[in-house]
């Protein structure tokens, strides 16, 4: 009989603990297919919104593209004034170009500072410009826009087609910009009057596709700081009175 139950129980564990492995077996199955299923429903959901985000990107960079289209004809539109306004204001960039050789750059309103809208405590002396009259000083009957700097003189910009060029600007404290009119015509000065041993003036007529269509220089030299200077213009020696005379009907 003692045996008998014993054996009745080892069946009965036998049977619980198989049935403790298979249930263990079957919960282990289970969970792994729930969490498989909501794995792949996160990534559907990212799925979809990368999907929506590429939409969004398509769309603004489509905007943008119009935006940009939009500016490029209305920079086309705008008149001398209004494409100044926006250089001035930053909206737009200009050329500038040297009045030493054939390099070009851009340059945009971080490169001065305009006195009428800079607070007094931000200004810096040294790019401070003022907004001078337009003039000609292409002599192409429309007139240029002109900055004015204490520290290297002028900035000449030329307005149209949707471009702002600044032909001509100051390069220096040896080369001082400013106009003048002198023969019928506006030319553009470049001048190196502060430093020792010599005093020079380069004028520039440019016509209206910015093209330089004459010019000349003149003034004296000194290097040895001797008081006796040598005056001349463009490659010739000229007389002190030539000189003054010359230094009179261009200034
Ligand atoms: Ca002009």
């Amino acid at each position: 009989m003692k045996r008998r139950n014993k054996r009745i129980i080892s069946i009965i564990t036998i049977v619980v603990a198989l049935i403790l492995v298979v249930g263990c077996g079957a919960w282990f199955v289970l969970k792994n297919n729930t969490l498989d299923n909501s794995e792949n429903e996160i990534s559907t959901v990212e799925n979809n919104e990368n999907e929506s985000a590429k939409t969004e990107d398509v769309a603004t960079s489509e905007s943008e593209n119009t935006v940009n289209k939009d500016e490029q004809k209305d920079v086309n539109d705008m008149s001398p004034e209004e494409l100044f306004q926006a250089f001035c204001d930053g909206k737009i960039t200009a050329e500038a170009r040297s009045y030493y050789d054939d390099t070009t750059w851009t340059m945009d309103n971080t490169s001065f500072q305009l006195e009428e809208t800079t607070p007094e405590e931000d200004l810096d002396p040294t790019i401070a410009v003022k907004k001078l009259e337009p003039v000609d000083l292409d002599n192409d009957g429309e007139v240029e826009f002109v900055l004015e700097s204490a520290f290297y003189g002028d900035m000449c910009f030329d307005c149209k087609d949707g471009k702002v060029v600044c032909f001509a600007q100051g390069e220096g404290t040896a080369a001082m910009c400013s106009y003048t009119q002198y023969d019928g015509a506006y030319w553009i000065v470049h001048s190196d009057t502060t430093h020792a041993g010599r005093c020079t003036y380069e004028l520039t007529k440019f016509n209206g596709d910015l093209k330089v269509v004459d010019s000349f220089k003149f003034g004296w030299e000194d290097w040895e700081d001797t008081g006796v200077k040598t005056y001349y213009q463009d490659d010739n020696e000229i007389t002190e009175a030539d000189y003054e005379a010359l230094y009179d009907k261009v200034f």
